[in-house]
């Protein structure tokens, strides 16, 4: 697709059109939704110019908005003087977009086709361009109706005229057969997530998933906990790729840590199901730190907003600590339970001062702690490869060999108690020792 949002490198002028239907329950309010679609349209480097509210019953199928909110819109834009794209809050269907653009004389598109931009121009590992061109065809898809879309440079000599068809039904196809094509090289891509991911299971290394809408400080934390070099920036949708990082905690319990990329209220559908094998993190997580902005006044409806998408995810119900972060940028500390929501484990602090780290690193831990037992253990001395084992997957508290073997006292995963019962020196509990691992 053409990145509408910067033809030929001059910056296009925007104006921003939320749309609310009255008989439609909605959640965000009409400006909030502004606002966040003119971080979108700056995200891409294209101006905003103006803004429009635009109060409708219902949709219409012809227009969307109805003949006389189109008119509205056309003498706003007759008004600014210089407007070259109109984007509107709701999703747009080919013909309404052909039906908008026709009367108003503008290019018209949604805030999904906003989105995928921003998407297609963050994106640079080889994955995260397929995830990208698959959502965005995906999208396209449906919309080319009578469009005449030119898919010559974008299939690259893929099918051929078949008997009768028209220039829609070929280009309908080649759309098809590309989707099919990158479906299917996704699938393929073999990545280093895959080979973290199988040693990660074999030594029973916990996962924690950094999540939350975009912005709220995912990477800043990521950073301050582990020290890794992510980059961080004030606008949206910064990280797409996924990182992880091993993180050290005090009491030498080792995890890694992921962080990926943000969500956003009314996401595509596409881009989540493109982005799967992206967002494989959060689905194979044991513990999920879900990053909120306090400082934004619409932090609630962020909140939702992601767990609606960890819903879609599947990943809703794992054990989650919610990190309200940028306590700094508040004019005074407040309480938790001012905060005005009954989260079961919360913790507020500032991921760029950070301030209150430690009661963070704290709750990991204890939640980590409960997946481990400390146990003493007599290791036979021909048997210096479970020595090394511990070594390598315990905190040892203590060793020292005696004439029967070598003494250990060590903290280590309860997924290893199986395969160390014949050595223990102390009963444990059946519910501690899980065969199955
Ligand atoms: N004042 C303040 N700013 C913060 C804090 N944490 C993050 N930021 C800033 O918020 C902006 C976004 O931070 P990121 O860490 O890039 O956010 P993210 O959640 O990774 O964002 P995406 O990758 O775009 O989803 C940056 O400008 C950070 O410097 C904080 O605790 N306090
Ligand atoms: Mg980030």
């Amino acid at each position: 697709m053409d990145d509408l949002l910067n033809l030929k490198g001059v910056k296009q002028k925007i104006l921003v059109v939320a749309v609310e239907f009255k008989r439609e329950r909605k959640i965000w309010l009409a400006q909030d939704i502004l606002e966040e679609m003119k971080a979108l349209a700056e995200a891409c480097e294209a101006e905003v110019v103006g803004e429009f509210i635009c109060k409708v019953d219902k949709p219409s199928a012809n227009n969307l908005i109805g003949k006389g909110k189109v008119e509205e819109i056309k003498s706003l834009c007759d008004n600014i003087g210089d407007v070259d794209i109109i984007i509107f809050s709701e999703d747009i269907k080919g013909s309404q977009q052909r039906n908008l653009e026709e009367y108003i004389g503008k290019t018209v598109i949604d805030r999904t086709r906003l989105i995928l931009d921003i998407f297609a121009r963050r994106a640079t590992t080889r994955e995260g361009k397929t995830q990208v061109e698959l959502a965005q065809l995906q999208y396209l898809l449906p919309r080319l109706i009578g469009h005449g879309v030119d898919m010559s440079q974008q299939g690259g000599g893929i099918g051929t005229l078949g008997p009768g068809e028209t220039k829609l039904e070929i280009d309908r196809r080649r759309i098809s057969q590309r989707i099919d094509k990158l479906k299917r090289e996704l699938k393929g891509m073999v990545t280093d997530r895959e080979v973290t991911r199988s040693r990660r299971k074999e030594n029973h290394v916990p996962l924690i998933s950094l999540v939350g809408y975009t912005n709220a400080g995912k990477s800043t934390l990521m950073n301050a906990l582990t020290g890794a070099n992510q980059r961080t920036q004030d606008g949206l949708f910064t990280t797409l790729a996924s990182l992880s990082r091993q993180w050290n905690l005090p009491n030498n319990q080792k995890a890694i840590l992921s962080d990926t990329v943000g969500f956003m209220h009314d996401l595509p559908h596409n881009l989540i199901e493109s982005f799967k094998a992206t967002l494989e993190e959060v689905q194979q997580a044991d513990l999920l730190l879900h990053v909120v902005d306090l400082s934004n006044p619409n932090f609630k409806h962020m909140y939702e907003a992601v767990i609606e998408v960890l819903t879609q995810l599947g990943a809703n119900e794992k054990p989650t600590i919610v990190v309200f972060n940028k306590i700094d940028r508040l004019p005074e500390r407040i309480p938790l339970k001012d905060i005005g929501t009954n989260f079961e484990k919360a913790v507020i602090i500032s991921a760029l001062s950070k301030e209150n780290l430690e009661e963070l690193i704290n709750m990991v831990t204890v939640i980590l702690d409960e997946g481990m037992a400390q146990v003493n253990v007599l290791i036979p001395m021909n048997r210096a490869d479970l020595v090394g084992f511990i070594h390598e997957n315990a905190d040892v508290i203590s060793k020292e060999y005696q004439e029967d073997g070598c003494h250990l006292t060590c903290r280590i995963s309860k997924h290893f108690l199986g395969s160390l019962r014949p050595f223990l020196l102390d009963s444990i509990e059946d519910k501690d020792v899980n065969e199955k691992y």
